[in-house]
This record gives structure tokens, C-alpha cells and sequence, in this order.
């Protein structure tokens, strides 16, 4: 198949998903044409049957607002013309969906058929938005196929927007062969020179994924036993969040490393993952921390139970409990069996129920259906 996969490429699991998803494609033999105003950040260059196409937006003093969606639909127009495209697969509804839909119109009867992936905020936090609501229950009818990375997200949608089509979850994946638990200490001493246990959270730093909630349980838990924290990612809660940690006298043990494109070298460093988000469609990096063989700890909402199952492979508390939250990760810190149990049950869980060699042809059996309709 030739498949046009347009997200959102410098930031957020939907870009990571999409990214990964199209190497993906690309290596079981179809033509992947990813479009977007930047090159995805985890698009390695030596993939074959991948071609970038970039939108460039022009900038003319009457518009305030550069218009990017309008530039992207000519641009996915474009690209479906001359490369005879199948599908147009779009990550995050609001406003790749709306462009897809646009490049159909535009493109007439030999239009590719429109799939959108719905990930998350897309409905929970922007969809539902007065001023958006509209616009993603338009988005949805109008796709040719719709899917949704949990089943919490799919319900979400059904109860949110009432659409007249059946939402197909197709679970988020890890490529558990890049993503695989550490052989070597080294790496480990570079940032715990004396054993101290190491604790990580890896985001894109919004407010949703409660970086205090991270900090404060981290300062429980190193009350009792040595520790040391990695924050990995970058966003706009980092500098309260570095504040914070100077606040609390934690500047020596917490240890911020800021975004990084292969977090597959650092998250099997870690003993626990800590996640204590508002709203979770599904925590990508939480199943690639289970993949490393690293159980997590954080909240029982969303799509979080889905992954991460709780008293297996990680814990997962009330919004807001860091307390609780610490007191868990404390009790598998401090019992080396029960952490090696539930390290060895995080991995496991990865290979067995999310692994990309799984979920790669859910996509495309879902595409030959919404071809064949
Ligand atoms: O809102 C974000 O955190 C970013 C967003 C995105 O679109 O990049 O993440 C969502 O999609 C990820 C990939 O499917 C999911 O793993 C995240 O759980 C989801 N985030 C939220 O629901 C908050």
C-alpha cells in the first residue's frame, strides 16, 4: 500500500506512535510518504521506502496566524496525486483529520481513504473544548475508518461525540527489541555512583503529567532509601518543576537530562518509572519503561490500567496520592525479589501483548478493510 501518515512530528506519543509506525510499514514492504512541517524527530534516516514531504507555510504580513492546516491539505493533496496514495493516515484529530478530509475534496473520486488515529488529548482536552467540540465530531464522521489507542479512549469518544461509526482500538506498541532491559551496570553508575535506586519519569512536561506529583513522591521515597531521580523531556513545567526540586534541597539528587531521541539508552537504567498523570489515553512511555523491564508507578485513570496492570507490573494509585504512590515504590525498592518479580512481569507484558510485530498488521488489515468498503 502507499500511505501518507501526517501527525504531529517534534512533540507527544502521537508523533512517536505515528513515526514508528510508518518505519514500521516501511520495513514490511509498502511506500510511506510522512507529511509535515518538520522531519519526525524519531524518523531515522536510513529507512527505505520513507519519503518526508515538507509543508511550508508562507508568511505574508496579512496574516496573523500563518495558515499551516490550508498549506498542509494542498500539500496532502499534492503528494496523494503524484504518488497514487491509498491512505491518508492521520494522527491526532484536531486538524490533521479536518485536512485529510479537505485533500479528499480537493482530490475528487481517486481520493486515498481518510483513517484517523484518535491518542488522547485530541478528546479529552481539546476535543472536548467549546470552541473545538464541533470540528472533531466533523472530523470523526468524516474519516473513512477511526481508531483509538485504548479501549478508555475509544469509550471516551463514544460518549463524548455519539459517532455514527464504530471507534477500533488498536493498542499503542514498543518495538521490544530496541526497547529491552539493561545488561550492563555501567550506565547505572553514571548517574548512581554509589547504588542509590533510580527512579525516572520521561514526558513532554505539560502540566497534565503532574511533574510536582513526580518531584514530591521522589522526595518520600529518598527520605527512607538513597535515591536519585531522572527527568527526561522537555516542556513548559521545567523550570517550575527545576525550581521546585531546588525548593525541596533535591538539586544533587534529582537529575534533569532534557529531551532525548533514544530514550531506549536511558529508561532501562531506572528500577521504577513514575507516571502520576491527570489524563492518560494510554502513557506511551510507560509501556516502553515495561518494555526495558521497568515497572511503573503513577495513577489508575484513563488508559493507564490497560497497560500497566497494577500489583503485576507496577502500582497504580488515586490522583494526587503521592503518598500511597511513594509508599508503593518504597515497597518494591526495598524487596529485591519483589522488584526482580515485577520487572521480569513488566517485560513480559511488553512482549507479550504490545509488541509492534502485533499491533504493525492491525493497521493493515484495518486499512484493507476501510479499502475494501
Ligand atoms: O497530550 C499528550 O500528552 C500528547 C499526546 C500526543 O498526542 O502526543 O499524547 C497522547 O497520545 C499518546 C500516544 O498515543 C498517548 O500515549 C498519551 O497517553 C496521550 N496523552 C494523553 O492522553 C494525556
Amino acid at each position: 500500500m502507499r500511505i501518507g501518515i501526517t501527525c504531529y512530528p517534534a512533540q507527544g506519543g502521537s508523533g512517536v506512535v505515528a513515526t514508528e509506525l510508518g518505519a514500521k510499514l516501511a520495513a514490511r514492504g509498502h511506500q510511506v510518504h510522512c507529511i509535515s512541517y518538520q522531519a519526525p524527530v524519531r524518523l531515522r534516516s536510513h529507512c527505505p521506502n520513507i519519503y518526508f514531504h515538507q509543508v511550508e507555510v508562507m508568511s505574508y504580513p496579512l496574516f496573523k496566524y500563518p495558515p499551516y492546516t490550508l498549506t498542509l491539505c494542498a500539500k496532502m493533496a499534492e503528494v496523494a496525486k503524484r504518488w497514487k496514495l491509498d491512505i491518508f493516515h492521520v494522527h491526532y484529530a484536531i486538524p490533521h483529520a479536518v485536512c485529510g478530509f479537505l485533500a479528499k475534496s480537493i482530490l475528487g473520486t481517486k481520493s486515498p481513504k481518510l483513517v484517523t488515529t484518535l491518542h488522547g488529548t485530541d478528546i479529552t482536552l481539546v476535543g472536548i473544548d467549546k470552541s473545538f467540540s464541533n470540528i472533531t465530531r466533523f472530523s470523526i464522521e468524516v474519516s473513512d475508518g477511526v481508531t483509538a489507542v485504548s479501549r478508555f479512549l475509544a469509550q471516551k469518544t463514544v460518549e463524548e461525540f455519539k459517532p455514527s461509526r464504530k471507534i477500533e482500538v488498536i493498542y499503542n506498541f514498543v518495538d521490544t527489541e530496541r526497547f529491552r532491559p539493561s545488561t550492563s551496570s555501567a550506565r547505572k553508575e553514571e548517574f548512581a555512583p554509589n547504588g542509590e535506586k533510580i527512579l525516572a519519569h520521561l514526558s513532554n512536561f505539560r502540566p497534565v503529567k503532574r511533574i510536582p506529583d513526580v518531584i514530591k513522591t521522589f522526595n518520600l521515597v529518598q527520605k527512607e532509601i538513597p535515591a536519585r531521580l531522572l527527568l527526561i523531556g522537555d516542556g513548559p513545567e521545567v523550570s517550575g518543576a527545576l525550581e521546585f526540586v531546588g525548593k525541596l534541597g533535591l538539586s544533587d539528587k534529582v537529575i534533569y537530562l532534557g529531551s532525548h531521541n533514544d530514550v531506549e539508552s536511558l529508561l532501562p537504567v531506572a528500577d521504577l518509572f513514575l507516571i502520576p498523570t491527570k489524563t492518560e489515553s494510554f502513557g506511551l512511555a510507560s509501556l516502553e519503561a515495561l518494555s526495558c523491564g521497568v515497572p511503573v508507578v503513577g495513577t489508575n485513570l484513563g488508559g493507564l490500567p490497560e497497560v500497566v496492570l497494577d500489583g503485576e507490573c507496577g502500582y497504580l494509585e488515586k490522583l494526587g496520592d503521592v503518598e500511597s504512590m511513594a509508599g508503593k515504590a518504597l515497597k518494591l525498592l526495598r524487596d529485591q525479589d519483589l522488584l526482580s518479580q515485577f520487572k521480569e512481569n513488566a517485560r513480559r507484558r511488553a512482549v507479550d501483548l504490545f509488541d509492534a510485530e502485533l499491533m504493525v498488521p492491525k493497521y493493515e488489515r484495518f486499512y484493507e478493510r476501510v479499502l475494501a468498503e
